[in-house]
């Protein structure tokens, strides 16, 4: 029966969530939700999906031809998606409403040079709270690759589902090891379905597709479907590499979240994402400035982990109004709220130069960003 999987004393809240979301109006962040789908984590954390596979970042930069590297994208890629969509159903038993972040939230880490790869660094601003926006930039120096984007969220309820689009886009930058010219390479992002809501057992299933745009002119276009389209089997995907005459050179298929194949269901192992994940490191909560996620969210995280959801309340509103008043302070005061590591333009060059090389165009043909302050990089943090 619906909300089977809602503790009993929280099924009216639940209920009431769910009411409420047909009158939601793009912007699900800000909903009051009840405490069992609560994640003590905030969506500034999120970028970090982007590496949980170091080595397969780290070795872009070493395919030897300009399909090569493509075919190393795509696979880096879609190694990505199992970390970034179904991360919370396995560590929490379902996907999970993150802590939202407050405007100029910071969230800093690095995975570790092992076996001569290079250190890889994030960094990550919330740099809009109305709507909520995240920037990110993750650079491993030594390999020569580094990925700058940011993302938001446009939600809509179907029902009995919740459909995400994102905002946003990500540009990863190549210096290939052999000498050849940097590349770069426009990641577009897919589309969300949310399903399970009735049940308050929610997880994603990914819709429609997204495509990566090289500089080269190689295009990977990936197109997604669930249960029952290509295979039977939920999280599909198919995949082809295009040249710059729209001619696929390469196609791959299977799941993203196990085993997909070069050419058909039975050509040779492309990628099998479920080799063990190396989450990020982050320095002690100890040693953070008050803008650091977990440091700025330590005492609701604790709430939410433990079911004191008063304290995890009490933090939240504190937190809140401290927001507030910052807000009210600019207004009175004639300033503005200034990024830390990012500039913001209202037209990123790149994805103007890499959209129009698409066969399907995409709309609009502008789209802003938020630019990398490499001066920034070993900033520890804002002060309180
Ligand atoms: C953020 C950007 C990441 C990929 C990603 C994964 C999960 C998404 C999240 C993004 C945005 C916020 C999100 C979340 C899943 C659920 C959550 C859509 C796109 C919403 C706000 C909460 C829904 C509440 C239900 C669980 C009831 O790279």
């Amino acid at each position: 029966c619906s909300g089977a999987d809602v503790p009993q004393e929280q099924k009216a809240g639940w209920a009431s969530f769910i009411k409420s979301l047909a009158q939601m109006t793009g912007d699900l962040s800000s909903m009051t939700a009840p405490p069992f789908i609560l994640s003590p984590t905030s969506l500034t954390e999120f970028p970090a999906y982007w590496c949980e596979h170091p080595n397969l970042f780290a070795e872009i930069s070493e395919g030897k031809t300009e399909q090569d590297r493509m075919e190393r994208v795509l696979r880096w890629f879609i190694d990505t998606l199992s970390a970034q969509y179904t991360t919370r159903n396995e560590k929490m038993g379902s996907e999970k409403k993150p802590l939202n972040p407050v405007l100029g939230e910071l969230f800093y880490g690095i995975w570790p040079d092992l076996n001569g790869r290079g250190e890889t660094r994030l960094i990550v601003e919330q740099v809009s709270h109305h709507p909520p926006i995240t920037a990110y930039y993750i650079e491993n120096a030594k390999a020569g690759v580094k990925l700058q984007g940011h993302s938001g969220q446009k939600t809509s309820f179907t029902g009995t589902a919740i459909n995400v689009k994102q905002s946003g886009h990500a540009v990863l930058t190549v210096q290939p090891k052999n000498g050849q010219k940097e590349e770069k390479y426009l990641i577009t992002l897919p589309k969300l379905r949310i399903e399970g809501i009735i049940w308050g057992s929610p997880y994603i299933e990914l819709t429609d597709t997204n495509a990566i745009q090289s500089s080269t002119g190689l295009t990977a276009q990936i197109d997604y479907k669930g249960k029952g389209y290509f295979s039977g089997k939920s999280h599909s995907f198919k995949a082809s590499i295009a040249n710059a005459s729209g001619k696929s050179v390469q196609t791959y298929e299977g799941q993203w979240t196990g085993k997909s194949h070069i050419g058909g269901s039975k050509g040779p192992i492309f990628l099998d994402t479920t080799a063990p994940k190396e989450e990020v490191t982050v320095r002690d909560v100890s040693q953070q400035t008050e803008w650091e996620s977990r440091k700025l969210w330590v005492n609701v995280a604790k709430g939410i982990r433990t079911g004191n959801y008063d304290e995890a309340g009490k933090d939240k509103t504190r937190i809140e109004n401290e927001q507030r008043q910052r807000r009210k302070d600019e207004t009175t005061n004639s300033t503005t709220w200034e990024h830390l590591h990012f500039t913001h333009v209202d037209s990123d060059s790149d994805y103007q130069f890499l959209s129009a090389l698409l066969h399907d165009k995409l709309t609009p043909a502008h789209e802003d960003a938020y630019v990398f302050k490499p001066e920034t990089m070993d900033v520890v943090g804002r002060s309180a």
